[in-house]
């Protein structure tokens, strides 16, 4: 193992607009950026076989601390040989932290210097995670990468919460980096918060950026700010970021921002979207939204993308679709998600060759006006 197990290799960037291309190495192979990661909380895509994500290209997938600890537990996984052996995925994994988590589904939260005290959405029971237990999780887990435990406060928050709560962050990063027991084959990323406050966003990196860890996320984004208020914190944050180590967006999954992100210097992006919408039936193609439960589709035997070679599009019609997803058919719902996440492995593709190609902002205009974000 060398010594720094996670490592990012700069390609080139885009002349047209400053967007990067390059590789992240890890233990588990390496993968190409601007990547889009596939969520697998439960130590699985929903509905998805491992070699099904692979065939799409995917070669990190992203995964929680939060749920893993509350069932099966860290101990079984741990005993069962690690995360990758677990779930058989032998590429890269990422584990989000768990304080996200505690913040979007459990009750009686209370945050103290310590760590947050909270309730367990399954069983009511009382539970406490702090930086310390979120590496013994994640330690025993065995991820590739690894997230430093954060506050994301909602938006929109008050200026002198904000500040305490990035003082807060900072000191619980260095506590990440104390507690971290496998440096030598887990990469741990700290996570710069700040909300919509550029001060405070520059605090953040500058206080991450000295504790010097092996890749950077930007959190506390995309929790209901409006989109120009996203882009602007991006430019400005990612300069402030060391340009020989990843960047990671947590939580944007929309084709718009991925491609935004991308433009702003962004390599690594994760989101539920693909397949939090494919159960309700909703597809993302290259002219945009498709909800296949519409009534409209009922005869339509024409396949969901027509620009699309994915499994779902060479074989099958919309209006089957439509009749699976209605009917509340698991398949129709693989299909769904094999679709909406093989077009997100697809546009991160597309994104690659026009960085390579100097030309990302030309495929931005055509994307845009073709998959409808143009029109008013
Ligand atoms: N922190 C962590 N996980 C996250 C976020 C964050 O700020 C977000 C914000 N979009 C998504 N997931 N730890
Ligand atoms: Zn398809």
């Amino acid at each position: 193992m060398s010594e720094q197990p996670i490592r990012y290799e700069l390609i080139k960037t885009c002349k047209q607009t400053g967007a990067r291309l390059g590789i992240v190495h890890t233990p588990h192979g390496s993968f190409e950026t601007p990547a889009f990661m596939p969520v697998g909380t439960q130590a699985t895509v929903k509905t998805m076989a491992p070699e099904e994500i692979k065939e799409m290209g995917a070669g990190i997938i992203l995964s929680n601390t939060y749920h893993l600890w509350l069932r099966p537990g860290h101990e079984i996984i741990k005993e069962a040989g690690g995360l990758h052996k677990f779930m058989n995925w032998d590429r890269a994994i990422l584990t989000d932290s768990g304080g996200f988590q505690v913040f979007s589904l459990s009750d009686m939260r209370k945050i103290t210097e310590e760590g947050v005290h909270f309730r367990n959405h399954l069983n009511g029971s009382k539970m406490f995670l702090s930086p310390e237990k979120a590496m013994e999780i994640q330690n025993a887990l065995g991820s590739d990468i690894m997230m430093a435990f954060d506050e994301c406060p909602p938006f929109p928050a008050t200026y002198e919460y904000m500040k305490a709560s990035v003082e807060r962050t900072s000191r619980w990063a260095e506590r990440c980096l104390e507690a971290h027991e496998r440096p030598q084959d887990q990469g741990l990323f700290g996570i710069v918060q700040g909300g919509e406050f550029e001060e405070l966003r520059k605090q953040s990196a500058r206080d991450l950026v000295s504790m010097d860890f092996p890749g950077y996320a930007i959190g506390g984004l995309s929790v209901g700010e409006p989109k120009p208020i996203m882009n602007r914190m991006l430019e400005y944050t990612t300069p402030l970021l060391p340009s020989h180590k990843p960047r990671y967006l947590m939580g944007v999954g929309s084709p718009d921002s991925l491609i935004d992100g991308a433009i702003r210097g962004i390599d690594m992006f994760d989101c539920v979207l693909p397949t939090r919408i494919a159960r309700n039936g909703t597809c993302m193609t290259s002219q945009g939204r498709v909800v296949v439960k519409n009534a409209k589709y009922a005869k339509d035997f024409t396949p969901l993308d027509p620009e699309c070679d994915c499994y779902t599009c060479k074989n099958y019609t919309k209006a089957y679709i439509r009749h699976l997803i209605k009917a509340d058919e698991t398949f129709g719902i693989r299909l769904t998600s094999t679709h909406n996440l093989h077009f997100l492995q697809n546009l991160m593709r597309q994104v690659r060759q026009a960085i390579r190609e100097d030309r990302l902002g030309d495929f931005r205009e055509e994307f845009f006006e073709q998959y409808g974000f143009n029109k008013p």
